[in-house]
């Protein structure tokens, strides 16, 4: 089966789930793998008082025997410590109507809640909310980590940078090359004068009872050349990295490279040039972010991402009751204030998953014997190539 995952688990309820098939055998992959960006998505200047409950840790429940991939479903649980709290709202037992949880009736302007409960019937908008809460990121973040681990064990590293909060913001560019150094900061941002911008800006909207959206870059570096495929509109690297990317709770727009910045620039400013040195192809630049006819070039990749402001805030918007049909305040629960640090590492795992799945339609095998064997010859052969064209043959 292709690589790839679903989900499952609401915000308060027992526990995440992720289910990932397509796992080649023979990979090494120990909790560690998992749990690092478990703990790095948890983190972030700005998050409410859900992290302080929470410690994600990965269970693994099938596809794994002594530290390797068997090649069946990968199944990791992670489970909602505050579902303790939460239970006897949440249970998935029947309940006598409204004697454990009264429903909630004042969508939020920004959130799923109407849309939500017009579709699916709902007189009760938490029935929309747990699911459409970004805590469903934490299983995607499990998944990315396998991703990640198939990715690295091939040269490839995915990383990401925050490049803007609010008003507060430093070049796309430089967060992007400077893009390992984030981890070190509590707004993934690499510059540390900006950063304090960053977090006195997440400061100010808190005090204003509002929150704040921005701007994040993930990198993906050691990527081969032809990921991807021009020859079809649903293999176009670009397309199904723009698609997993604006699946992420709160995105509103999607970049690559230099990103609209392309519009206004002429051509000879926007390619980047090929040259050949000491036998090897490279480019004279990166401005398309390593993305040319929907196919890795073999430069990093390089994806950026907006994000809006988060809709549960403490000055609530205007809404509509709808069990009274009488002008309300939008509901409120506890929230973050500014959630793009953690966005950010939900954007790497996003991009990791995709990449880990064109890699394998590239070199795919069952097991990584075979897949390791496939990527040596392909990479021999294009650089064979090289080596004549610099020959002159
Ligand atoms: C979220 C609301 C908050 C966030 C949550 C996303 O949850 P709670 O209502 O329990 O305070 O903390 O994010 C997470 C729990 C997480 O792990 O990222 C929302 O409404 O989207």
């Amino acid at each position: 089966m292709r690589f790839g995952f679903s989900t499952a688990g609401e915000s308060h309820g027992p526990a995440e789930v992720t289910l990932v098939h397509g796992v080649p055998a023979g990979m090494d992959l120990v909790s560690e793998d998992v749990n690092r960006d478990l703990s790095r998505r948890q983190q972030g200047y700005g998050r409410g008082g859900r992290q302080k409950i929470e410690r994600d840790e990965v269970e693994f429940l099938g596809g794994l025997r002594h530290g390797k991939t068997l090649g069946s479903p990968l199944s990791m649980l992670i489970r909602n410590m505050d579902y303790a709290n939460w239970e006897m709202r949440m249970t998935p037992e029947p309940v006598e109507r409204g004697k454990h949880s009264e429903p909630v009736t004042l969508p939020r302007p920004g959130h799923a809640d109407l849309a939500g409960m017009q579709k699916y019937a709902f007189d009760d908008l938490r029935n929309v909310l747990e699911r459409s809460s970004a805590r469903e990121t934490t299983a995607r973040v499990a998944a990315g980590g396998v991703a990640k681990k198939l990715l690295s064990e091939f040269g490839i590293e995915v990383r990401s940078a925050v490049y803007r909060i609010g008003e507060a913001a430093c070049d796309k560019e430089r967060a992007a090359l400077d893009a390992a150094k984030a981890d070190a900061s509590d707004v993934r941002c690499p510059d540390p004068e900006v950063a304090e911008r960053m977090k006195a800006e997440i400061d100010a909207a808190r005090y204003a009872r509002d929150a704040l959206g921005g701007e994040f870059v993930v990198v993906a570096e050691g990527c081969p050349p032809g990921l991807g495929s021009y020859v079809d509109w649903r293999d176009k690297l670009d397309a199904r990295l723009a698609a997993a990317i604006m699946s992420i709770n709160a995105m509103k727009g999607v970049e690559f490279g230099l990103g609209f910045e392309v519009a206004r620039r002429r051509s000879s400013e926007v390619q980047d040039e090929i040259l050949l040195e000491d036998g090897r192809l490279v480019r004279a630049s990166n401005r398309l972010g390593g993305l040319e006819g929907g196919m890795t070039n073999g430069e990093p990749v390089v994806v950026s991402a907006a994000m809006k402001p988060i809709s549960t805030i403490a000055q609530a918007l205007r809404t509509v009751d709808l069990s009274t049909g009488e002008p309300a305040r939008a509901f409120r629960e506890r929230a973050d204030s500014c959630a793009v640090p953690a966005a950010a590492v939900i954007g790497e795992s996003m991009v990791a998953v995709v990449l880990a799945e064109a890699f394998l339609e590239k070199f795919g095998g069952d097991n990584m014997t075979d897949i390791r064997s496939a990527h040596e010859a392909y990479l021999q052969r294009i650089q064979d190539t090289h080596r004549a064209a610099g020959n002159g043959g």
